[in-house]
Formats: C-alpha cells, sequence, structure tokens
C-alpha cells in the first residue's frame, strides 16, 4: 500500500486516506446484510444474461421504467380546469439541488403555448430612443450567461395558510424548481434600445392567450434579469416558455413571464390584475401589501415526508431537505426532531449560490419514538425562517402569498409521515 501510494500526487494520496479513513469509520454501522439468502445477487439476473437495446433504441434517454411514479401531480380540486392550474415538482423524489427539466412544476393561466420559433420576436417599445424587435437568431448574437436560480410561486404553500392541509411536500411546497439558465442580460437587450430618462418600469408580456402582464422595476431590469433561451444546458421546455422566458432571480414565480414578446418601458407600474387583485397580501385589516415581490427565507424537509414515509425502521437515518431565498444564499439549516425544542445545525452539500436551491443533510440514529421534524433556514442577510404562528400573527388570517412559515412532519412509530401544525 505505500508503495502505491508513492506514485500518487499528494492531493490524490489524502484522498484515498481519507477514504479508508472513512471506511474504517464507517465498518460496523451495520448498514449492510450478510450476504447468505440475497439471491438477486448470487444469482444472474436477466439483464446480467441477455443484451438489451442498442444505441440508437432511446434517440432521447428517459428515466428508467422503474422511475415511472416520479411526476408531477396536480390537485384536481384546487381549479376547475387545467388550462388555467397549476401542478407540483415531486420534490420527495429528487436529490440535489438542480430540478430535472420534465419535472418543474408548471403554472398555465392560459394553457402552453407552441410556439415555432422562426416566428416569435421579443419587441421593446414605450419609453426608449429606438423600438426593437428581435428575432431568436438575434439574441443569441448578445453576450449569453449561465446562472442556477430558483422560481418559486408566491401561492407556494398558500393552501397551508390557516392549518396543514395536503399531505406530501410535492403539494405543499412543490411549486418551485431551480435549473440552470442560459441566455441575455436583460441590460444588454434595453441598452440598444435605450431606455429616456423617464422611463422607471418596465411591463413584460407573454405571448401565451392569458397575454400575462407584470410591471417590474428599471433597477431589477438593469441588475439581474435575464432573457433565457436553455435551461439545463438544452433548449426551454414549452411548458416553461419556450423559445423564451424572463428570469427575474429571487422574485415571485409570476413576474418570470413565459414565452415572452413584448418589454414595454414606462414611468409608473400598470397595475395589471396579476399585481392588483392577484399576488398582493391581504392584511388583518383589510387593507392588501402590493409589490411584495422578493421570496422570503425557506425550507422544507423533502425526506421523510408524507409520500416518503420510513420504510427501514429505526436505526441510522439520513434526513434531507431544501432551503432558499430570494434575498441571497444560505448561510445555515437547523433542523429539529422534536417539534423546535431542541435545534441542530443541518449539514449543506452542493454548491450555495445566490437565489439558488440549498441541499441539505441531517444524518442521526432513530430510536423508533415519535417524532416532530422542523426545518429552519437563514440566509446571508441574517433573515430567519419565521413559524406560522409568526407569520399569521402579523397578516392576519385571510392571507395566501408568500408563507415562507416553518413545516412540521410527524413520524409516527411506524414511519408514516404526516402533515401537522404544533400549536
Ligand atoms: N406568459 C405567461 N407567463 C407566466 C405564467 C403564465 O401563465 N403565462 N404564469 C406565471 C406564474 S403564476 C408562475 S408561478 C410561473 C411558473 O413558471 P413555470 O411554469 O416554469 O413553473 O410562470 C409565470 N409566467
Ligand atoms: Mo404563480
Amino acid at each position: 500500500m505505500a508503495e502505491r501510494q508513492q506514485v500518487l500526487s499528494p492531493s490524490r494520496r489524502g484522498f484515498l486516506t481519507g477514504g479508508l479513513m472513512g471506511a474504517a469509520a464507517l465498518a460496523g454501522t451495520g448498514l449492510a446484510r450478510a450476504s447468505e439468502g440475497e439471491e438477486v445477487i448470487t444469482e444472474i439476473q436477466d439483464w446480467n444474461r441477455y443484451p438489451g437495446d442498442g444505441v440508437d433504441a432511446r434517440p432521447y434517454g428517459q428515466p428508467s421504467q422503474f422511475e415511472a411514479h416520479v411526476v408531477r401531480k396536480n390537485v384536481p380540486w384546487l381549479t376547475s380546469d387545467s388550462i388555467s392550474s397549476i401542478n407540483f415538482t415531486p420534490l420527495h423524489e429528487l436529490d440535489g439541488i438542480i430540478t430535472p427539466n420534465g419535472l418543474c412544476f408548471e403554472r398555465h393561466h392560459a394553457g402552453i403555448a407552441e410556439i415555432e420559433p422562426g416566428s416569435h420576436r421579443l419587441m421593446i417599445n414605450g419609453l426608449v430612443d429606438r423600438q426593437l424587435v428581435f428575432t431568436m437568431a438575434d439574441l443569441k448574437r448578445f453576450p449569453r450567461e449561465n446562472r442556477i436560480f430558483f422560481l418559486e410561486c408566491a401561492a407556494n404553500s398558500g393552501m397551508e395558510w390557516r392549518g396543514a392541509q395536503l399531505n406530501g411536500c410535492q403539494f405543499t411546497h412543490g411549486m418551485i424548481h431551480c435549473v440552470a439558465y442560459t441566455g441575455v442580460r436583460l441590460k444588454y437587450l434595453l441598452e440598444e434600445a435605450g431606455v429616456k430618462t423617464a422611463g422607471k418600469w418596465l411591463l413584460a408580456e407573454g405571448a401565451d392567450a392569458s397575454a400575462m402582464t407584470r410591471s417590474i422595476p428599471m433597477e431589477k431590469a438593469l441588475d439581474d434579469c435575464m432573457v433565457a433561451f436553455a435551461m439545463n444546458g438544452e433548449a426551454l421546455r414549452p411548458e416553461q416558455g419556450y423559445p423564451i422566458r424572463l428570469v427575474v432571480p429571487g422574485w415571485e414565480g409570476n413576474m418570470w413571464i413565459k414565452w415572452l414578446r413584448r418589454l414595454e418601458v414606462g414611468d409608473e407600474p400598470w397595475e395589471q390584475r396579476e399585481e392588483t387583485s392577484k399576488y398582493t397580501d391581504l392584511l388583518a385589516n383589510g387593507k392588501a401589501r402590493r409589490h411584495t415581490w422578493v421570496m422570503d427565507v425557506k425550507s422544507v424537509i423533502t425526506n421523510p415526508s408524507p409520500q416518503a414515509p420510513i420504510t427501514h425502521g429505526k436505526g441510522a437515518m439520513v434526513l434531507s431537505g431544501l432551503a432558499w431565498s430570494g434575498n441571497g444564499a444560505i448561510s445555515r439549516v437547523d433542523v429539529s426532531i422534536d417539534g423546535g425544542r431542541n435545534w441542530h445545525a443541518a449539514r449543506i452539500d452542493g454548491p450555495s449560490l445566490p437565489m439558488a436551491l440549498h441541499r441539505f443533510y441531517y444524518e442521526f440514529d432513530w430510536d423508533g419514538s415519535e417524532l416532530f421534524l422542523q426545518s429552519r433556514a437563514i440566509d446571508d442577510r441574517g433573515f430567519i425562517q419565521p413559524t406560522k404562528e409568526q407569520l399569521r400573527s402579523v397578516r392576519g388570517p385571510n392571507s395566501i402569498y408568500h408563507n415562507n412559515g416553518i413545516q412540521t412532519w410527524h413520524v409516527d412509530g411506524e414511519g408514516v409521515v404526516e402533515n401537522v401544525e404544533i400549536s
């Protein structure tokens, strides 16, 4: 062993030593089983005996047939049709921080627009020096950027405002996805058109049948917004706005206009339906807060959760979840297994990027007793995820949007998990 290590670079040697120490530390956890009786390994299986499909059988790869249950799901009673509706990302089936393209939740107000990119244009008009129209080819001649961001609908967890309702993190927290976008800074396009001094607001409009429109302050538009044409390395999916969508980092999903067709520069907000009657926060006194754009610090335990119960019995256990903040990166996640009495620092693993999902883990020995699982995220601006009780005391009982309260899962002795609230 010592001889072989001579030929390895110091860093590689360090890796090997670390690996061996790791193996030694893991020995005796009882996590593996004796080979007797495990016929699936001692007897040859069909897939080990016969050749499989050739290279061209699957020109666009799909997940294993044994993962067919990993799909977006909707809640039929939430909306009266599927055209103006929503479905949810299966968070309990995913790991890491990136959402696969086919599993990103969908929110449409008039169904999916199927746009032929050659017939798509992006227009900039209003208070600009030059009214412009861009083709897709034009857009791809501007300098590009790659950025990973979460998109969360402001209505995510809205059904949970008054109390525990839906049994699964897919439904309570699944109006979120996080992908790597490729696109052009909105700033470059606006500079091309020349924003007039009075131009303080931007109206973004979609090319779908709902012609969705939102007002965006010019500071944000010039700061970090993008016009994206790719997600996770390939063209946007039609569900996510093919051929282009607006990316508004850290801000509520409704502003991320899909199938983007027009940007109008103006001197004040347009007060569209989506920023007055919708996506405002009704307070106890009957007044509503508007322009609450930032998605505040939030987290959820994805495993275990109601759709992902503990099936292995007591002993070594990996708890996992997601944390995010529209204000920046996540600096800490705490986990409680006793309903918030004691908190333990979770381990954040993977990239820690501003306005992106963060993956956390907490490993512990489950003694088989009932648990009240909670997670609490803290962002690098110092904001701490509040309890639902704290949120209700500030905003009253009738709010829907921007529920970033702490979620509680109850685990019984059998490992069955339920959505609950502790009072
Ligand atoms: N053109 C258009 N853009 C849109 C919408 C829409 O219906 N039409 N829905 C908005 C809402 S409410 C949300 S939460 C996000 C959802 O994005 P997704 O479908 O990629 O998850 O898109 C936003 N952009
Ligand atoms: Mo939304």
